[in-house]
């Protein structure tokens, strides 16, 4: 059993050696480097998420989780890649412009990795000039949008556009994910798929190459 409580209580900690003890302390008892992930880092970054919208909290107390949710992911890195998969291809990802928000397009990054995708991480606020730029540079397989704002989802239609319009055929599997995107925007936007989470945007990457 993962104490979520224990996760939110490291999150808000100034020092980042209680996340990163709690962390190793799960690892050490065996528990899947997955289900820490989801069940403690993710679950107590969901308790942040809601004090926030109840203005319970403010940003600085939640860039202070995310700073220790990455120290969390790090250490978590090498036992999520454990077995890493045969080369799959190439996947470009990055948080669309205008929006800072990376936490789950670094764990998608890392799945991917762990999965098999030589990732090219674009960071955060890229313009669709960047994607396209990447997209012709490295020709991806998969080319991942992450939008967390209601504002910036709208982003990803325009970078699908672009990307299309600019290279047709050549063009790569586009798949997007962040939480205000659902599969019906997804659709609505013309992706060729859908994540919720990190593992589904994986499965769904997958599927795409079957095709
Ligand atoms: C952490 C956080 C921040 C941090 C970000 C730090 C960082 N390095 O990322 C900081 C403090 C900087 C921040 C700033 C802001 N934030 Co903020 N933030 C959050 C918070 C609390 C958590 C987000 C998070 O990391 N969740 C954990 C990760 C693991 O989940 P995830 O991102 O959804 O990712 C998973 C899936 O969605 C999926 N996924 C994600 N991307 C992709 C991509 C692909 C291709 C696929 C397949 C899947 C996939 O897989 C991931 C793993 O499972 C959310 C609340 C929430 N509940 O979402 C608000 C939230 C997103 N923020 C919000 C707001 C309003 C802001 C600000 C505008 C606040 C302000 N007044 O300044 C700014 C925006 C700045 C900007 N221009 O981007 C709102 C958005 C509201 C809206 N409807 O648009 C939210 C929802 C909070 C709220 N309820 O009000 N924020």
């Amino acid at each position: 059993m993962i104490d979520v409580e224990a996760f939110n209580k490291g999150l808000r900690e100034l020092d980042t050696s209680p996340i990163e003890r709690l962390v190793l302390e799960y690892l050490r008892q065996g528990i899947p480097a997955q289900k820490i992930l989801n069940d403690g880092l993710i679950g107590a970054m969901g308790i942040v998420g809601r004090e926030f919208k109840a203005k319970e909290i403010w940003v600085p107390d939640v860039l202070l989780a995310a700073r220790n949710m990455h120290k969390g992911i790090d250490i978590l890195k090498p036992a999520l890649l454990e077995g890493q998969a045969p080369t799959r291809g190439t996947l470009v990802i990055g948080t669309v412009y205008g929006d800072i928000h990376d936490i789950g397009k670094n764990i998608v990054s890392a799945l991917m990795e762990g999965s098999g995708f030589r990732v090219i991480d674009l960071g955060i606020n890229v313009p669709t000039d960047g994607f396209m730029a990447a997209v012709e540079k490295h020709e991806p397989a998969i080319l991942g949008l992450s939008a967390l704002l209601t504002t910036t989802m709208l982003e990803m239609e325009k970078v699908i556009a672009v990307v299309r319009k600019s290279i047709g055929d050549r063009a790569p599997k586009i798949i997007v994910g962040g939480a205000p995107v659902t599969r019906e925007f997804a659709h609505d936007i013309g992706a060729d798929g859908y994540g919720e989470d990190a593992i589904s945007g994986v499965e769904v990457a997958l599927r795409l190459l079957e095709k």
